[in-house]
């Protein structure tokens, strides 16, 4: 992955055009979100530069790119802007066809959708699944989590070798 440059804030000057060649992903380092669209550009073999925002104070630049301001953004060489996680990686797997991510199969693609649309259910905005504090679904799903590496998903993500069922969901 190339090396991402600090933080940018209110004030900076806008970067300027996304180099010939690459595209750009505007992130945070902690955010999930952006997590995802590096995932599909790292296992995509994209080449790619990052630009980390600073969330408590936004570049103007970056409210101006972006009507919703959130992390992660991709601007492409042309500079179209794309946002929203799931919308990036889906251009990135249009975009870059040569390895598929998504099933070919409608339907095989559907139930992705399906157990994506699930799965960001339980994501919340607070710091618990049941709200600002910790409550019984955040007891209930939690020892699945705290297993995923025991059930080598991280391998399976380092590679991207789809091939691998990690069955961490057992
Ligand atoms: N639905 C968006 C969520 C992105 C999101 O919430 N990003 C957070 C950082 S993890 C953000 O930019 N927060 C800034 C804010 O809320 O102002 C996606 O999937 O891309």
């Amino acid at each position: 992955m190339p090396a991402a440059t600090r933080s940018l804030q209110k004030g900076s000057a806008a970067p300027g055009p996304v180099p010939a060649g690459l595209t750009r992903i505007y992130s945070m380092r902690f955010c999930p979100y952006a997590h995802r669209a590096v995932l599909v550009l790292e296992a995509k073999g994209i080449k790619y530069e990052t630009i980390n925002v600073n969330l408590i104070s936004k570049p103007e630049w970056f409210l101006e790119k972006t009507p919703l301001g959130l992390v992660p953004a991709l601007e492409t060489e042309k500079g179209q802007v794309i946002y929203e996680s799931p919308i990036i990686c889906d251009y990135l797997d249009e975009a870059y066809p040569e390895k598929k991510l998504n099933p070919v199969d409608p339907y095989e693609k559907a139930k992705q959708k399906m157990l994506l649309e699930n799965f960001s259910k339980l994501i919340p905005d607070t710091l618990f699944l049941g709200g600002d504090s910790v409550s019984m679904i955040d007891y209930m799903v939690w020892p699945w989590f705290e297993r995923l590496s025991m059930f080598g998903v991280e391998e399976v993500a380092r590679t991207a070798d789809g091939s691998t069922s990690s069955g961490f969901l057992c």
